[in-house]
């Protein structure tokens, strides 16, 4: 197993907390090992004054056991090495120069020193936002009278093509906002609203204008304001990685060609400029010729799109950006936003679009979050398309985890689907065994739902998905909001609010951290725990079509023995013989035992 040990100095192996404290991780090959401790010493203390400090083994994934280990350190400055014991008994060694039965042989890491600049820092409410995802054109149409041509009507009859206007805007928002006050969420995130001419907006023309059909600065005014007394913050999405084909500069190159001052905004392989068949400069995905890549390595565009981001905040007042393809803009221009934002405040978010691992946008220098869609890969997996059991599922949400500080992982906006996605009760009715497909969607998509309010993050909840909205892949996924009660799901209504609600009442399943508790591979069920402060909240997520009993080792000893089932309102009694619980789990039920 020696080959199989990892660590190295820098996240999310090893990170500060803050000043005094840092985070330490190692990784092995999976039941190897009986122990390890991390043996350490302030760097300027003599070589062989290291005390041993034992690790915690926190989780695995398919081939790998990770440890972890919180490290006090006074002087900031740490040098330190790892003592391993394996399943035969034998002890490794394992530091810079790899890993020995020696342990001079070793050698030490260092963390030289925690600079107050590198302590990674997400903004203080993440942890607790709860957030809810708006398409504006779908949403609400508060006023006709600022509908652009051709508006659809307002049903779910007509499929919405790529091109469907449906007349939703700010207004509607508004009006809508003691319905999400009462959802219970605190957070607005809202796709695009500058002036484009899609119904999308992911093609800007003017960075400084709402949308016409949209509103204008003084309704955004109106609707932060109006969040802002219902207790509720507001993202809007950026669109950095290229313009819309009428943004003035880019209107500038087609017009002048070569002779343009705006020529180095974009990319231009040759001149003269052509639209079509294909665009002879780069675009967002293959050949989107109405979305040219902006060049964010010309500090013209730097300076514009920063003054953009710097705007909106200064006017407004928005809680931050979320990044629109963020993983394919330079990290240099994102260390530079970060920069201008959070001189402005560091409690305003920054949260990249980034569909796979984004390790290297999530170490402190750049993001706070991400659209974790790699969590919404591994929760399909398990809840909608079944392909995976429990211990596989669990292994796919560690693995996650593992590759993120904890800051990132507190502040992760996990999502089980989005604009650009199928929703997520359609895929739970494809998935799974041949027969009650759809009675059952509803009921897997619900303890989906559990597992996302009660796991680390900052959940997401896409418009719609609330009343138990369907839609196949965009543009489907983007039908407006189904408003009559009669149409809505009131059982899913009723169980996201009481989430939510849960959420807001036992902080602990905000600021909590995640410990696996136990699997039950042959019933699909598992348990987890989070800790904060003293406090704990147990939670059981049981994936099978049949109702059962399940006895499982209590998740701590209650001084009275009773854990209280805050979800379905049940009270348990814990065996004091055996200190075993046993549980009365309905078909795809879960439990959140205090
Ligand atoms: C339009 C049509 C689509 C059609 C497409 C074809 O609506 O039906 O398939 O054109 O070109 C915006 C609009 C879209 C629009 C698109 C292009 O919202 O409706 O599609 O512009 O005009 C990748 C990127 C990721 C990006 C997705 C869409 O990495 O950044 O593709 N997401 C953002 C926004 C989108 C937005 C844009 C970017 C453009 O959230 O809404 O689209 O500003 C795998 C890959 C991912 C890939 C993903 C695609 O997971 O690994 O990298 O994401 O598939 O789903
Ligand atoms: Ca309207």
């Amino acid at each position: 197993m020696l080959e199989s040990i990892y660590h190295t100095n820098e996240a999310p192996y090893a990170f500060a907390l803050n000043q005094t404290h840092l985070k330490v991780r190692i990784r092995m090959k999976k039941n190897a090992t009986l122990s390890c401790s991390i043996v350490h010493a302030d760097r300027y203390h003599s070589p062989g004054t290291e005390l041993p400090q034992e690790m915690e083994k926190v989780g695995f994934t398919r081939h790998f056991d990770y440890y972890e280990t919180m490290v006090e350190l006074p002087k900031r400055r740490l040098r330190y090495l790892f003592m391993v014991r394996t399943r035969e008994g034998n002890d490794v060694w394992y530091g810079e120069r790899g890993a020995s039965m020696h342990r001079a042989e070793a050698g030490y890491f260092h963390f030289s020193y925690i600079c107050d600049a590198d302590i990674p820092q997400v903004p203080s409410w993440l942890p607790e936002a709860i957030v809810y995802q708006i398409f504006p054109d779908r949403f609400r149409n508060g006023d006709l009278t600022n509908d652009p041509k051709g508006v659809q009507p307002w049903t779910q009859e007509d499929k919405p093509e790529s091109e469907s206007l449906f007349g939703g805007d700010i207004q509607g928002i508004i009006e809508k906002l003691p319905y999400l006050a009462e959802l219970g969420v605190n957070t607005i995130y809202l796709t695009p609203i500058f002036k484009s001419p899609s119904n999308h907006k992911y093609d800007v023309t003017d960075y400084y204008k709402i949308d016409p059909s949209f509103g204008d600065i003084g309704l955004l005014k109106l609707l932060k304001w109006s969040a802002k007394q219902q207790g509720m913050r507001l993202i809007l999405d950026a669109v950095f990685n290229h313009s819309g084909d009428q943004f003035f500069a880019f209107r500038d190159v087609l017009d002048s060609g070569d002779a343009s001052p705006y020529k180095d905004w974009y990319h231009v392989h040759n001149f003269p400029i052509v639209q079509k068949p294909v665009p002879s400069y780069e675009t967002f995905s293959h050949a989107e010729s109405t979305m040219p890549k902006l060049n964010t390595s010309n500090p013209k565009v730097v300076d514009y799109l920063l003054k953009v981001a710097r705007y909106w905040i200064e006017e407004v007042g928005i809680d931050g950006w979320r990044l629109d393809v963020a993983n394919e803009v330079d990290q240099q221009f994102w260390r530079q936003l970060r920069t201008e934002v959070k001189g402005i405040s560091s409690e305003l978010a920054l949260i990249g679009e980034i569909m796979h691992q984004a390790g290297p946008w999530l170490r402190g220098d750049q993001f706070d979050s991400v659209m974790n869609y790699l969590f919404r890969e591994a929760v399909l997996d398990f809840f909608a398309r079944q392909t995976v059991g429990a211990t596989r599922f669990l292994e796919e949400i560690v693995q996650i985890q593992m590759s993120y500080t904890d800051q990132a992982n507190s502040a992760m906006l996990q999502l089980l689907g989005s604009h650009d996605t199928e929703r997520f009760l359609t895929s739970c009715m494809k998935g799974g065994w041949g027969w009650n497909k759809t009675e059952t969607a509803v009921a897997r998509m619900k303890l989906a739902v559990c597992f996302q309010f009660t796991y680390l993050g900052m959940p997401m909840i896409y418009y719609g998905d609330e009343v138990g909205m369907t839609g196949e892949t965009d543009p489907d996924c983007r039908k407006p909001m189904v408003w009559e009660s009669s149409e809505q799901n009131g059982e899913m209504l009723a169980l996201y609010r009481k989430l939510a609600a849960l959420r807001k009442r036992h902080i602990v399943l905000t600021r909590g951290n995640f410990r696996l508790w136990f699997v039950d591979e042959a019933r699909n069920a598992f348990g987890f725990l989070r800790e904060y402060d003293g406090k704990r909240v147990a939670v059981i997520i049981h994936h099978s079509p049949n109702p059962q009993e399940l006895v499982v080792t209590a998740p701590w000893t209650a001084s009275n023995n009773q854990l209280s089932d805050v979800l379905n309102e049940v009270e348990y009694v814990v065996s004091v013989s055996d200190s075993c619980l046993t549980v009365q789990l309905p078909a795809f039920g879960c439990a959140i035992l205090t």
